[in-house]
């Protein structure tokens, strides 16, 4: 790394850290201490734990393993350690009260902006690229995403505010063929890359069908119009266990009014859009509308080639518009509005076969259960991703409208148990090819 690369990469780290610590502040400075220290569902922590839990992982990570210096604190590992704490029991744990975090959470701040006028990105894997800071600035970010779905679950009048998403600016819809073929899955080369997005690695699939755009809510009106959740033939046995065991008879935040439906989006009702995609959805309910449709989840393989194949040159990119960092442009990304938007809002955002909004607006849940791409290797802690291989957990891909634009790639990963709709997951469909589709 040269120095002049090295000026430049401190710059953005910077710039990154601030961004994110500017939106882990908003979240946490728009309710009183008596709301942060509440558990607003049991699948979510008290806002304070996120807060501080940030605060702990830095320490971790760049105070002490980068930097070696001294500790800021090491009283509260074991209390800020997602492993060792459940989130249904972090309430009653003696959390640092508001002030105490925050004021932990300068601290920790102010020794890695020291750190990083400091070091040298050397070829020391942790902070080559400025890895572990890129690492840092993404576990902020997926916890403001955490927290701004703890937000949409707490009652009360609404304090978050942002400016409607764009309007259509062209009509999609329908599926789009995916030619047989090899592709490369997964990164080598992207420097701030998590270890389960390597390594690179090409995967051959047959021809398939994905739609262009997300399930709508007005598509996904029509399931549940036509019984859809009614109708146990749609759905997975174990699918349709769970859809007894909760009552699912829609969308989380929906609620019938006379002959519509509308919704609850971070505290105020309205009525449900139909040209948006469907969020708020559990993996079981994606299936079961799929199956009702006469198709099915895409893999994560085909959600990834359609997303970064570009047929003219046989290349994976790194989005669906190219190489090139998102923009408001290419995607809902950021926290810059707080809904998904209208299918058709971003034609600058398409793939080159014509499949839009995969970035943005809604994580979209795949058929595949979370494993390591062959020849994983953990890197730089197990408990990031090797802990979740090989269990219940489903694939989503592309990020939300909660997402910020660090902590989403065309080979980002995220993953959860099929029963969670309190993130920001919709889907899309997906089919194999007909033999007269696939040889024209
Ligand atoms: C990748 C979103 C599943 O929030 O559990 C945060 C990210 N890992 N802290 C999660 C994460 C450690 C993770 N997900
Ligand atoms: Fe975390």
């Amino acid at each position: 790394m040269g120095h002049v690369d090295g000026e430049r990469l401190r710059e953005r780290i910077a710039v990154e850290l601030a961004r994110a610590r500017a939106r882990t502040t908003l979240l946490t400075e728009v309710v009183d201490d008596a709301d942060l220290m509440r558990q607003h569902s049991p699948l979510m922590s008290p806002l304070v734990w996120d807060l501080a839990h940030v605060g702990n992982q830095e320490e971790l990570w760049l105070v002490r393993d980068v930097g070696g210096r001294e500790p800021v604190r090491c009283d509260i590992d074991e209390l800020y350690d997602a492993f060792k704490q459940p989130r249904r029991d972090r309430p009653a744990l003696p959390l640092l009260p508001p002030a105490e975090a925050r004021a932990y959470l300068g601290t920790v701040r102010d020794k890695v902006h020291d750190l990083l006028d400091a070091v040298t990105f050397t070829e020391r894997p942790l902070v080559a690229d400025g890895f572990a800071f890129g690492m840092i600035v993404q576990h902020e970010q997926q916890h403001d995403e955490t927290m701004l779905a703890t937000h949409q679950l707490r009652s009360g009048p609404a304090v978050l505010h942002a400016p409607p998403p764009p309007e259509p600016s062209v009509r999609v819809g329908g599926e789009v063929l995916v030619p047989a073929g090899e592709f490369t899955m997964g990164t080598d080369t992207d420097p701030w890359a998590l270890d389960n997005e390597r390594p690179a690695h090409r995967v051959d699939l047959p021809a398939y069908v994905i739609d262009a755009a997300p399930v709508t809510n007005g598509e996904f009106a029509a399931f549940i119009a036509e019984d859809g959740y009614r109708a146990q033939r749609w759905w997975s046995s174990a699918g349709w266990v769970h859809r007894l065991r909760e009552g699912l008879e829609a969308p989380m935040h929906w609620r019938r009014d006379g002959d519509e439906w509308s919704y609850q989006r971070f505290g105020r009702w309205s009525r449900v859009r139909a040209d948006e995609p469907v969020v708020h959805v559990c993996f079981y309910e994606a299936q079961a509308y799929a199956a009702w449709a006469g198709k099915r989840l895409p893999t994560e393989a085909e959600w990834e080639k359609a997303a970064r194949w570009d047929p003219a040159t046989g290349r994976s990119r790194r989005y669906p518009w190219g190489d090139d960092d998102p923009t408001e442009a290419h995607a809902n990304l950021d926290q810059r509005h707080l809904r998904p938007a209208p299918v058709g809002a971003y034609p600058a955002g398409v793939s080159p076969l014509g499949v839009h909004q995969l970035i943005g607006d809604v994580w979209e849940w795949t058929s595949s259960t979370f494993d390591g791409h062959p020849g994983f290797t953990a890197f730089p802690y197990r408990e990031y991703s090797e802990v979740f291989f090989g269990g219940d957990y489903r694939v989503l891909r592309g990020g939300s409208f909660g997402t910020d634009r660090s902590a989403c790639r065309g080979t980002f990963r995220n993953w959860d148990y099929p029963i969670r709709l309190q993130i920001f997951s919709g889907f899309r469909c997906a089919r194999d090819a007909r033999p007269d589709e696939s040889h024209r």
